[in-house]
C-alpha cells in the first residue's frame, strides 16, 4: 500500500564539476529540487525533480514545479491509499495536464516505496532484466572543433560506448568532422542539437548525414513531431527524438508518421517511471530502440534512469555516466562509477539500491518546506 504523509522540499544547489553548454543555454552551478516522501509507516523515500532553473528545455522550471507540486499534485496524493504506483499517476493526470517534470518526481518515488515494500531492487520492480547497463556520455559545445575533438578522444579511452556531442548552427559541421579526423569512424557518435534548426537548414542537417552518426537528436522543434516526420526521409542518420516525446501516444504517433527511429526516454521528463515503461514498449512493439538520457541528475535522478535503462528494449548507450562526471561528491553513497569497459552495475539492494547522504543534501539545502496530509 502507498499512502505518503508528509513531503519536504528541499531546493539544493551543487556545482558541476565542468560547466555544460547546449544550444541555448550554459550551467556551472546546478540548482534543483529533491523531494524527500515519508510513509505512513515511517519509510523515507527521495526522488529528484529534473526540471531546470531556466524553461530552456522544456516549459517547465524549478519554481513552476514546485508550485504545481505543492498546490495541484500534492494534496491529490498525500494521505490518499494507492494499491499500486500506476495508481498514483492515474489519479494525477485525471486532474492535472502537463506539469509532467513535477508529476514525474512523485510518481518515482511511488516505484521506489513499492520496490522498497516488496524488498526488490526498483529495476527488479519494473521488470529490469540486466545487471550492468552500458554508458555513454552527454559533451557539452566547446569552444572549438580542436578542443571537442581532443575531448572525445580522453572520454572514449575513459570506455564510454557513445559519445553524444551538443551543436547548434555553426558550431556543427567543422566540429563532427574534426571529431572524425582526430578520433576515427570506430567511435558510436551522435549530435543533440536540442531543437536549434528548422526545416530550412537541410542543408547543414545533409552535410552532417555523411559522417557515420549513429543518430541525430531533436535537430527540430522542441514540441514537433510533423517536421521531424519531413526530415527523417531526407537523412539516411536515424533522427532521435527527445523534447517532443511526452507521452507512449506520441512515441506511437511519431513512429506511424517516420519521423523518429530511436526514442530517447527520461522517466523526468515523461511523467515518470510509469510513462517510461508504456513509451519502452510501444517501442518494442514497433522495434524501435530507446536509450535512457540524463538530465545533469545527482545521484538520486540517476537510480531511477539505472533501473530505467536495465528494461530489455534499452538497446542503445544512455546519458547514465558516473558521479565523478558531474559533481566532485555526489549525494548518495556508493557513488556511481563505471568500469574501464563502459558498463555501470544496476543495484540489487531494496528500492533505489543506494544510501542517500542526508547529511551532505541538509548542508547544499538552500530551501526548505514541509507539507503534511
Ligand atoms: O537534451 O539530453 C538533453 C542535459 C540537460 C537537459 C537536456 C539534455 C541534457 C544532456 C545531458 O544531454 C545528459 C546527462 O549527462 O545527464
Ligand atoms: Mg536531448
Amino acid at each position: 500500500m502507498i499512502k505518503f504523509n508528509q513531503v519536504t522540499f528541499r531546493i539544493i544547489e551543487l556545482p558541476l564539476v565542468t560547466p555544460f553548454e547546449t544550444s541555448s543555454a550554459r550551467i556551472d552551478n546546478k540548482r534543483l529540487l529533491l523531494l524527500e516522501f515519508i510513509d505512513q509507516n515511517g519509510t523515507q523515500i527521495f526522488s529528484e525533480c529534473v526540471a531546470k532553473q531556466i524553461p530552456n528545455y522544456t516549459p517547465e522550471t524549478v519554481d513552476t514545479a514546485h508550485v504545481v507540486l505543492k498546490k495541484h499534485i500534492l494534496p491529490l496524493v498525500l494521505g490518499q491509499s494507492f494499491d499500486h504506483p500506476t495508481h498514483v499517476v492515474e489519479k494525477i493526470q485525471a486532474h492535472v495536464r502537463g506539469n509532467l517534470m513535477a508529476v514525474a518526481s512523485v510518481d518515482m518515488a511511488a516505484w521506489a516505496l513499492h520496490a522498497t515494500q516488496l524488498g526488490v531492487s526498483l529495476s527488479q520492480a519494473i521488470g529490469g532484466t540486466k545487471s550492468a547497463i552500458e554508458c555513454g556520455i552527454s559533451l557539452g559545445i566547446q569552444s572549438s572543433p580542436e578542443a571537442l575533438a581532443s575531448l572525445v578522444q580522453e572520454e572514449a579511452a575513459l570506455g564510454y560506448k557513445k559519445i553524444k556531442c551538443k551543436i547548434k548552427p555553426g558550431k556543427d559541421i567543422a566540429f563532427v568532422e574534426k571529431v572524425r579526423e582526430v578520433c576515427g569512424d570506430g567511435i558510436p557518435l551522435m549530435v543533440d542539437a536540442n531543437n536549434a534548426y528548422h526545416l530550412s537548414d537541410i542543408d547543414a542537417l545533409k552535410a552532417m548525414d555523411t559522417m557515420g552518426l549513429v543518430m541525430m537528436e531533436q535537430p527540430l522543434a522542441w514540441d514537433d513531431i510533423a517536421m521531424h516526420a519531413k526530415l527523417q526521409p531526407q537523412l539516411n542518420t536515424p533522427v532521435c527524438l527527445d523534447e517532443s516525446i511526452f507521452h507512449a501516444e506520441h512515441a506511437r504517433v511519431a513512429i506511424d508518421l517516420g519521423a523518429t527511429q530511436i526514442i530517447n526516454i527520461k522517466p523526468g521528463r515523461v511523467g515518470g517511471i510509469t510513462e517510461s515503461i508504456k513509451i519502452h514498449d510501444v517501442c518494442q512493439a514497433n522495434n524501435i530502440p530507446v536509450w535512457c538520457g540524463g538530465m545533469l541528475e545527482t545521484g538520486i535522478g540517476r537510480a531511477y534512469n539505472v533501473a530505467l535503462a536495465s528494461k530489455a528494449n534499452f538497446t542503445i548507450p544512455g546519458d547514465t555516466s558516473p558521479s565523478h562526471r558531474y559533481w566532485a561528491q555526489d549525494i548518495v553513497t556508493p557513488e556511481w562509477t563505471m568500469s574501464n569497459d563502459g558498463m555501470m552495475q544496476v543495484p540489487t539492494g531494496p528500492g533505489l539500491g543506494v544510501d542517500i547522504d542526508v547529511d551532505r543534501i541538509e548542508s547544499l539545502t538552500i530551501e526548505k518546506e514541509t507539507v503534511t496530509a
